[in-house]
């Protein structure tokens, strides 16, 4: 289904007088309103293909029905999304979960949708019903080369399923590792991996990149081959230009300065972009925002500042992307709180002082410090985000608008209560 343009221009309108009133007492603090509006504008979100369908946990999955049954359905989904929020114009797809059959009809159908394809993501954490080789024990750092060969040539396929989408970048997360210590030569492992990835590397063309993703464990609870940041960037250093690190928030352990490493990897060159999530534990694939949004804020003051030094476009000079996973939540409703509390995090972090807190790290003036990072942290953005949509042809307020629409339930009268999405 869509959601016709006349629907949310009818809702804006209703809400139009109270969101200015919002607006207007912000406005009028924020230096440079016009520049950080159109930067806002111009960020968009990345949607994963297996994000629009409900998640599970190893325990059980609870479906919210409607879910879409094809790749079609699920880009109508982000379509759906996008209408509202102007803020999610393409979509990543996961392959094999998502084969495009016909690409050039799927890449028509996105573009109705103002939508294009990110990165696509390949599966070799899975064994697939007609695989030669299982990857019991890995993928690319697999003992038997046999096994790195057929990880390979899928990687590569991949690709080519993204040249046909005009994709331009592969996105590789391996759950390769051990359970068990004595398991695994980790060296040998890692030597493995990399002599895969030189492979996957060589068949990328000239305006593609590799994204090496890391985690720290899970599915393996002893090591993960590529099992955090340094262990990516090591790979990507010395793959070569093409091959960046990609942070996924949730592949860390507790405590981890996740700002910290951002605003190394964007001085190496070497960002990827991110997965959004948020978590309280582990991988938990919240909602963006949900747990800690004052991390989420410190991570994109880390970007924009690191960004700006560098002279890079803040909207597309990295991926941006959401992987998150809804339990117990309408897919589309939990994405459209982490698109808007991305941009949240976005939009304060644009407002931060940066000469002032340059002047009070030189004076090392901690205190004042911390109050320029608060102040832009404590400013309620969220007129700024709507009026940024509004100008951009969207919802006011997405959620109120799909709530209103019943969308969900049209989707369950179309598609079933009981239709069940690919994915984990
Ligand atoms: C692994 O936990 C991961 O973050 C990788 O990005 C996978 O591609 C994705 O989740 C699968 O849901
Ligand atoms: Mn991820």
């Amino acid at each position: 289904m869509q959601l016709e343009k006349y629907k949310i221009d009818e809702a804006n309108h209703q809400q139009l007088k109270d969101h200015q009133r919002k607006f207007d007492f912000v406005a009028g603090d924020v230096k440079n309103l016009d520049t950080i509006l159109q930067k806002l504008i111009d960020f968009n979100i990345a949607i994963p293909s297996w994000a629009l369908g409900t998640g599970g946990t190893r325990f059980g999955r609870f479906s919210g029905g409607g879910e879409p049954r094809s790749l079609e359905e699920k880009i109508e989904d982000v379509g759906l999304i996008h209408a509202l929020n102007r803020s999610s114009n393409s979509i990543s797809l996961h392959i094999p979960w998502d084969i495009p059959s016909n690409a050039s009809a799927i890449k028509a159908h996105a573009a109705q949708l103002g939508l294009h394809f990110d990165a696509v993501n390949s599966n070799t954490f899975q064994d697939q019903p007609d695989q030669e080789f299982s990857y019991k024990f890995g993928s690319l750092h697999h003992v038997d080369k046999a096994v790195r060969k057929q990880a390979i040539a899928h990687n590569i396929e991949v690709i080519k399923y993204g040249v046909e989408l005009d994709s331009k970048a592969l996105s590789v997360w391996l759950s390769d590792g051990s359970n068990f210590p004595g398991q695994l030569n980790m060296r040998g492992a890692f030597e493995r991996t990399l002599e895969s990835l030189q492979e996957i590397y060589a068949a990328l063309p000239d305006d593609w990149k590799v994204w090496v993703e890391y985690k720290p464990y899970e599915p393996n609870f002893y090591s993960t081959t590529i099992g955090d940041w340094g262990q990516s960037y090591l790979l990507s250093s010395k793959l070569g230009q093409k091959a960046q690190t990609l942070v996924d928030l949730g592949h860390h352990l507790q405590g981890a300065n996740i700002e910290q490493i951002v605003s190394l990897l964007l001085m190496e060159g070497k960002l990827a972009g991110f997965h959004f999530n948020d978590s309280k534990y582990g991988d938990d694939d919240l909602t963006v925002g949900s747990i800690n949004p004052y991390q989420l804020f410190l991570i994109f003051n880390e970007l924009v500042e690191g960004m700006d030094a560098r002279g890079m476009t803040h909207a597309t000079s990295i991926g941006w992307m959401i992987d998150a996973s809804h339990n117990i939540k309408d897919p589309i409703e939990d994405l459209l709180q982490s698109v808007e509390a991305i941009k949240i995090a976005y939009a304060q972090a644009l407002l931060v002082d940066t000469p002032e807190l340059v002047q009070a790290q030189q004076d090392n003036d901690v205190v004042l410090a911390q109050e320029i990072l608060q102040q832009a942290y404590r400013t309620d953005v969220r007129s700024l985000l709507a009026e940024a949509r509004l100008r951009a042809g969207g919802a006011l307020n997405p959620l109120s608008i799909y709530r209103q629409q019943t969308i969900r339930q049209q989707l369950i009268n179309e598609r079933g209560a009981k239709a069940v999405s690919t994915g984990l």
